[in-house]
């Protein structure tokens, strides 16, 4: 069985779904890659959400996580595009149809070498997306190259010593304007599924930089990347839980102050449960300096680390109609006779 192919079950999600209609295609990845992991978390936060596959969008660039959008979700729309272009892509189509429920799926090379520019500009205009980024800190598809997440004086066997400081994904996302950033591990099904599933209500460019260790390549001892560093390592900043809009959960089992909620625009909840650390996603200075903090420390902090559903997105700046521009008959979209000539009138 693939790493996605889901688990035999009769059961259904709102739509009358089984998990299995949310599948895509045989993973032709490694073994073992983290990638496949997040394909197949992916798999099950749009069936826990019901979304309905065919108003999903998946967009991608060039890699080995580039291609994984072909392993889940079958029936979506997909394109994959050219290397470090897919923010463009996505921009245009979520832009013009609003309908679309939009992910796009990059690997660390793609975001953070060739893409850099497209990635802080696709967050400068809040581009109504989930924008998940696969972190190796290698180009594996093109045989394990150290990519600009590599850790400075990290040695790999055949890419020798990488002497640049890293790019940090999140402290970059929130910087450049982003009101959705969290940070996850592909050995973390359970917390990177709620995160999804949280990323999707969000309103505007969710970015999670998900640790997806590429067995073939950056998976040895001492890799902030492998599995074992990030099973050792990781420190959730909470224990979080999506409710979605129609929930109707209490919170009468939790001591007070154990709990915090945030609600998100369309009536869904992220429960986040505090573990012994004070934090508060919603505190763009904390998550700054935290992510400062872990550049020297050597830490491993998952979770939500900044949230504010208070932008206006791209397509809202851009003042566009709900729906789809294609379903619009052409009285909609022409502006009048009238109204031109006036336009035109002033530029005689
Ligand atoms: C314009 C262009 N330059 C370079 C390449 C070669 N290339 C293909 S994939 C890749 C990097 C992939 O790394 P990453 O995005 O981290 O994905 P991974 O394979 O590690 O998942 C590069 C440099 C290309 N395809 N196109
Ligand atoms: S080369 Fe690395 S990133 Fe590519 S499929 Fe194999 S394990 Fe995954």
């Amino acid at each position: 069985m693939t790493d996605n192919a889901a688990q035999g079950s009769t059961a259904c999600n709102l739509l009358g779904l089984s998990r299995t209609d949310y599948n895509g295609a045989k993973s032709t990845l490694c073994n073992g890659c983290g990638h496949n992991s997040i394909a197949n978390v992916i798999i099950g936060a749009a069936y826990d959400l019901s979304l309905d596959p065919t108003r999903i969008a998946k967009f991608s660039g060039i890699g080995c996580s580039s291609k994984s959008p072909t392993y889940f979700l079958g029936r979506s729309h997909s394109i994959n595009g050219l290397h470090g272009r897919m923010p463009s892509l996505a921009t245009g189509a979520t832009t013009v149809n609003r309908e679309l429920v939009a992910i796009g799926v990059s690997g660390d090379g793609d975001t953070g070498s060739i893409g850099f520019g497209q990635f802080k500009h696709l967050l400068r205009r809040n581009v109504d997306m989930v924008y998940i980024i696969e972190n190796n800190g290698v180009y594996g598809l093109t045989k394990g190259q150290l990519s600009a997440t590599a850790d400075l004086g990290q040695k790999l066997k055949h890419a020798g010593v990488n002497e640049l400081p890293p790019l940090d994904f999140c402290l970059e996302a929130i910087i450049a304007g982003c009101g959705f950033v969290a940070r996850s591990f592909a050995g973390d099904p359970k917390q990177l599924q709620e995160l999804i599933k949280a990323a999707f209500s969000h309103r505007g460019t969710a970015v999670l930089n998900v640790i997806s260790p590429c067995v073939s390549f950056n998976n040895g001892e001492g890799s902030t990347k492998s599995y074992s560093w990030g099973k050792e390592h990781d420190l959730p900043l909470h224990e979080i839980d999506f409710l979605p809009m129609e929930h109707d959960e209490i919170l009468a089992d939790y001591d007070p102050g154990t709990i915090r909620e945030v609600a998100l625009h369309d009536g869904s909840v992220i429960r986040l449960k505090k573990t012994d650390r004070e934090y508060d996603p919603t505190d763009r200075m904390a998550a700054i300096k935290l992510l400062e903090e872990e550049r020297s420390g050597g830490m491993f902090t998952t979770g939500l680390l900044y949230v504010d559903e208070g932008r206006q997105t791209f397509a809202d700046h851009e003042r566009l109609v709900p729906g789809s521009l294609v379903n619009l008959p052409n009285e909609k979209l022409r502006p009048s006779k009238e109204a031109l000539d006036k336009i035109n009138g002033k530029y005689r």
